[in-house]
């Protein structure tokens, strides 16, 4: 059973203004020159100031990317929060993943078994994440629940497949698709144990969006490396690793080979420098160069970063050529360091 498209959470969420509005009514008084008595605890940084609100707006890891941003931008266009955008976005690539690297069709682990992580987060600091998690068809609707049910950040394996269950949630029993069994059966007979993310496995879908209140979300979901060792978990389901998202100064996400962004929190690095004041291309590209400098052998990986600001401005790099992202409706190529 799947969960509900979006959750009633348990908490009271406090958002008395929404970024969208505190730029709107600040742009409306800095015009009127009648700044005085803005609230400071709300007010946003002195350089969006004078900058329109933005329009809702998506951004997506890889090809897959469209489908997902295509839903995310139907929850926006009907007024629904950011967090419900990136959630029925990546649900999407879930259900449908042609590269076998993102929900239950996915390849498997050295063992033959299918083993997802997901994450949300949203401005305000509040992130759900699940990992090692089997059976779950939508590990991201799941990685929510943990965000708005629980006291906790992050569940794995077999408690987070418990706290499904007791979300009303189907775990299935451990099945490959045909084609992922094949597939397994003959990297088997080669014994070979050498994961790597290259350019031609196109990968985790990850996501940013930003909505009509001027509120930030991100998520990630993933099956992880193809092969990987049984209970391997990569950077999609750490906040601050795969995804980050802090207000009042923006998001970013990562794809790739997670071990070099888990030793960097590649996502944290980039919201970092935006709020140093770097554009999100600039964050993109230091977050990038700082992976680079910690993870030797560039040429043997792949890592793709996407930011974004609150005033909806986008960034885009990659250690390797060949990473595609998407931003609304636009398939776009990333440049790269190499
Ligand atoms: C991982 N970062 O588990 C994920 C995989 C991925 O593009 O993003 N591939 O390492």
């Amino acid at each position: 059973m799947l969960p509900p498209p979006s959750h009633p959470p348990v908490g009271v969420e406090s958002a008395p203004i929404g970024r969208r509005e505190a730029l709107a009514v600040a742009f409306a008084a800095a015009a009127a020159g009648c700044s005085r008595g803005w609230n400071a605890d709300t007010e946003p940084r002195s350089d969006l100031l004078m900058q329109p609100p933005p329009s809702p707006r998506v951004l997506s890891t890889w090809n897959h990317g469209l489908p997902a941003n295509r839903r995310a931008l139907e929850v926006l266009a009907a007024g629904r929060t950011a967090l419900d955008a990136v959630e029925e976005g990546c649900m999407v690539v879930e259900l449908d993943c042609p590269d076998m690297t993102v929900g239950l069709a996915s390849r498997p682990d050295r063992d033959g078994r299918v083993t997802l992580d997901a994450a949300v987060m949203t401005g305000d600091g509040r992130g759900g994440c699940v990992a090692f998690v089997q059976g779950v068809a939508h590990p991201v609707a799941l990685a929510r629940l943990v965000r708005d049910r629980t006291p906790h950040v992050l569940l794995v394996g077999a408690g987070a497949e418990q706290f499904a269950r007791e979300c009303g949630i189907e775990v299935k029993p451990p099945a490959l698709t045909a084609k992922a069994e094949a597939e397994w059966r003959a990297w088997r007979a080669e014994r070979r144990y050498e994961p790597k993310i290259n350019i031609e496995n196109h990968d985790t879908i990850s996501m940013l969006a930003l909505d009509a209140r001027g509120e930030m979300a991100a998520a990630s979901t993933t099956s992880g490396l193809a092969y990987k060792m049984h209970g391997r978990v990569g950077d999609s389901p750490i906040l601050g690793a795969g995804i980050f998202v802090d207000a009042p100064i923006g998001g970013a996400i990562c794809t790739g080979l997670g071990e070099t962004v888990l030793r960097t929190l590649g996502a944290h690095l980039a919201v970092e420098a935006m709020r140093a004041g770097a554009t999100p291309q600039e964050a993109c590209e230091r977050a990038i160069a700082r992976i680079i400098e910690k993870n030797p052998d560039p040429e043997r990986y792949q890592v793709g970063m996407l930011a974004m600001d609150y005033a909806g401005r986008t960034g885009a790099y990659a250690v390797q050529r060949g990473f595609t992202y998407c931003l609304d409706t636009d398939l776009r190529d990333a440049t790269s360091r190499l």
